[in-house]
């Protein structure tokens, strides 16, 4: 039966009265939102069950993603849109008198992470589940997501964001398939008929609760599972003695600090707080992620040394890292396998993916705190270092002077990235550029010693998101000229190359972005009743806000361009609208400083009357999955600009490629990539590349000081940051000043200036034909299909986890 607007108009009234006793008419949009998320699931969790019993008797190889993050967003129009069924729906919430992106609005994001790390893991989950291979996502279920931003008189305050205040329509909890993990205590060694054993004492019991979220693929019936743990106490283990009436409040006080496990995502991008609750927080995910899947494997009946044939774990960075020991003592203390069984089936099961060669982000945790909250797992890693070392010391005799700084515990200290390098088969970087910077610098001697580990899977973005349901209308242009065989194929959106030229082509490309700057710019009147021009050229720096990001390089050229207008006002400029969306970390002072310097500055410009004209800056507060697709369709230019060497990869610039908006970026990450498939004429690339950086760094040569006292442009720039213009006093930004001068400006803003500002001379020179203009868009559209998750998934189905797609039979009663 195909459903009809009228089919479902019926289900959808019925469902009203069924759950919520409503009449259409007295129906709220929340309730009519959570109506159709119930509809929805009556299809989602036939093929659910149907995809998990698919996979049991074919006995398919399962990937896990362990991540401690898992940036969703909203999921009901993602869903609907893998269903085939997103028109539909909306044409009936239509016909039901409902504005079907009200309707959408009322879910909250679900945002489970800080920024591309976690974004990427949640596109691979839509790339699995779309490519028909069974992989599923293990994370945690955070009570609080990441901060929800407020802009007070310029400054970033954060507040909780409280995204299970209403029931989160997806999940589903599973409370039988709860499972203990435990921390601390102590552990006893015996020996046993010549064997050693290991005991653990007194160790505090958390339960770990998995609430499972269906991932959709889209146009089949596959459907995966996240499965996101939560901490709940139970009162079995607590010992209420009667006689004591204090007992209640103990066991309240033990259940908060039980809950407290996953009670908050870290705010923390690219950065490494060692934090004891963090700690507890990785093995949590990790020790209940690894008892359920050995709990489903024993299931199969096979031999756990079939372990690494049927299950493979991939690991999101150093967080999950525990994993190895985990594992490691999973086999052995539980499972009675000796060590060197124990070690290769671990080592043939689990990979690494590194994303940063950030210092400031890599993991390194005290020896004492791990010996207390995992005292077994001390004693593994301990042995596991131990044999490495000696491997080290026997058969690399020309690398024994670096063991000290390839071991897993030196300087009392254990090295998470040295952990997850020896203990897997697979260690890939997310660029090409960041893959041969940990070969040939970062993890050189890790390079030499297991060269055959090291891979790239340059990362990408699901297009089904990220174009098809963000930009229909784009989506529909595409579609027109080339069919639609791309949608299931990204990679053929070259077949728009030949009309990268076309006038007619240019033409529809031309008036949808219009239309989506036209839309934006509503909501950004709405919003902050800001007018901006829907013919500007629509500059966007959207990410976290982090000092190599180089948000204050991007300032420094509207801050030169508006004292350019102060100099000569007439000066002839195309309208511009700066848009930044950025959080900066909660401790991140200087980020904070620079939150305000934009919306400072944006006071400024956008009042000034000769100037607010052609110059607009605006910060867009909460930047999140959400607030990026209403930005993203309706971009010219997107910004990339981190010091080179620093940005491991980025997706944002792949989002907004995919969205006709040009680059403007250093060669960093993977705009090394993006601009050797569009061609040098359809990128703006500028800046220092990544060997200078190092050349710099090494040599010691670079001299912020020299730049400021010897360009006008600059001086004429900063002086304005300490003597009051954009603010009261002349304190307010002296950190960001003296960070350039007297810290000797490590991110190279300074010396990137003048290269950036030519840059922007030719941004605004290329707009001024739009003819061109549009070709170069078109041709950045065109080659954008590479950036898929789908290519990237596929790459690591192949190369790394050696899994075939499993087809789910046909049970969908649409
Ligand atoms: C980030 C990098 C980005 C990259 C994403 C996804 C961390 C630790 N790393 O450049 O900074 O795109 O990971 O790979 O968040």
């Amino acid at each position: 039966m195909t459903m009809t607007v009228d089919n479902l108009s019926q289900i959808l009234k019925e469902k009203l009265t069924s759950s919520f006793g409503k009449s259409l008419e007295d129906a709220t949009t929340k309730e009519m939102f959570q109506s159709i998320c119930l509809t929805m699931k009556e299809s989602i969790h036939a093929n659910w069950q149907m995809t998990q019993q698919t996979y049991d008797e074919k006995e398919s190889k399962q990937v896990y993603y362990f991540s401690m993050e898992f940036l969703l967003g909203r999921l009901v129009e993602s869903n609907l849109l893998n269903m085939g069924m997103l028109n539909l729906y909306k044409e009936t919430l239509l016909s039901l008198g409902f504005d079907p992106e009200d309707v959408f609005r009322e879910e909250h994001d679900a945002g489970l992470g800080n920024g591309g790390l976690g974004r990427l893991a949640a596109c691979f989950l839509d790339s699995l589940a779309s490519l028909q291979l069974p992989g599923h996502g293990m994370g945690i279920r955070y009570k609080y997501g990441l901060f929800q931003q407020k802009v007070v008189n310029g400054y970033q305050v954060e507040l909780p964001d409280n995204w299970l205040k209403d029931e989160y329509m997806w999940e589903t909890k599973r409370g039988d398939k709860a499972i203990e993990v435990r921390f601390g205590g102590t552990v006893e060694t015996t020996v046993d008929n010549g064997h050693l054993q290991f005991h653990h004492h007194d160790y505090e019991r958390v339960l770990a609760v998995p609430y499972d979220v269906p991932i959709v693929g889209f146009d089949n019936n596959t459907v995966n599972t996240l499965r996101l743990w939560s901490a709940e106490s139970t009162t079995n283990h607590f010992h209420f003695h009667s006689s004591r009436g204090h007992d209640y409040y103990h066991y309240l006080d033990y259940k908060r600090s039980i809950e407290k496990i996953s009670e908050f995502l870290y705010p923390d991008d690219s950065y490494y707080e060692g934090k004891i609750l963090r700690l507890k927080q990785q093995y949590f995910l990790v020790s209940a992620g690894l008892q359920s899947i050995l709990h489903r494997y024993k299931k199969r009946n096979k031999p756990l040394e079939q372990l690494s044939e049927h299950v493979v774990i991939q690991i999101n960075d150093t967080h999950p890292t525990l994993v190895v020991p985990e594992l490691m003592r999973l086999l052995m203390d539980e499972e009675k396998l000796g060590w060197d069984e124990a070690w290769s089936i671990t080592q043939k099961t689990v990979a690494y993916t590194n994303h940063t060669t950030l210092s400031e982000a890599l993991e390194k945790w005290p020896e004492e705190m791990i010996k207390t909250l995992f005292p077994r797992l001390y004693l593994i890693i301990h042995e596991i270092n131990e044999r490495f070392c000696k491997m080290l010391w026997y058969d690399y005799p020309e690398l024994r002077e670096k063991i000290p700084e390839m071991a897993i515990l030196s300087y009392e200290q254990v090295h998470m990235a040295h952990l997850s390098m020896v203990g897997s088969f697979s260690i890939n970087g997310v660029a090409k550029l960041h893959t041969d910077i940990l070969k040939d610098r970062v993890m050189k001697p890790f390079y030499t010693v297991f060269p055959k580990r090291f891979n790239n899977k340059t990362n990408g973005i699901t297009h089904r998101r990220w174009l098809l349901n963000v930009n229909p209308k784009l989506t529909d242009v595409i579609s027109q000229a080339i069919g639609t065989d791309w949608i299931h194929q990204p990679g053929q959106l070259t077949d728009l190359i030949p009309f990268a030229t076309d006038s007619a082509f240019q033409e529809s490309i031309a008036k949808v972005k219009h239309e989506n700057k036209v839309k934006l710019a509503n909501f950004i009147k709405k919003q902050y009743d800001l007018t901006i021009d829907d013919q500007s050229i629509v500059d966007v720096h959207i990410k976290r806000l982090h000092g190599y990001k180089r948000q204050l390089l991007n300032l420094f050229h509207i801050i030169h361009l508006y004292n350019r207008c102060l100099e000569d006002p007439s000066l002839d400029l195309i309208p511009r609208t700066f848009i930044f969306g950025a959080k900066a970390a909660p401790g991140y002072s200087f980020a904070k400083q620079v939150i305000k310097l934009i919306n400072a500055v944006a006071e400024k410009v956008n009042n000034h009357p000769d100037i607010s004209s052609k110059i607009k800056v605006v910060f867009l507060e909460n930047y999140s999955v959400s607030l990026a697709e209403r930005i993203i369709p309706a971009a010219d230019l997107s910004e990339q600009i981190s010091t080179a060497s620093k940005e491991a990869s980025g997706t944002g610039n792949m989002k907004l490629m995919m969205n006709g908006a040009l680059t403007i970026g250093t060669l960093d990450g993977a705009n090394v990539e993006i601009g050797e498939l569009v061609g040098t004429e359809n990128i703006f690339t500028f800046g220092l590349t990544s060997d200078e950086v190092f050349h710099y760094q090494r040599e010691g040569e670079y001299r912020a000081r020299d730049y400021y006292n010897n360009d006008r442009r600059l001086r004429n720039v900063m002086d304005l940051l300490v003597n009051e213009h954009f603010s009261g006093d002349d304190v307010e930004f002296k950190d960001i000043f003296y960070s350039l001068l007297y810290n000797n400006d490590e991110y190279f803003v300074l010396k990137d200036f003048d290269s950036y500002i030519h840059a922007q001379s030719r941004v605004q020179e290329a707009y001024q034909n739009q003819s061109d203009w549009l070709s170069k868009s078109i041709v950045n559209i065109a080659q954008s299909g590479m950036f898929s998750s789908d290519r990237t998934i596929q790459e690591y189905a192949n190369d790394i986890w050696k899994i075939k797609p499993t087809t789910i039979g046909n049970l969908i009663i649409k």
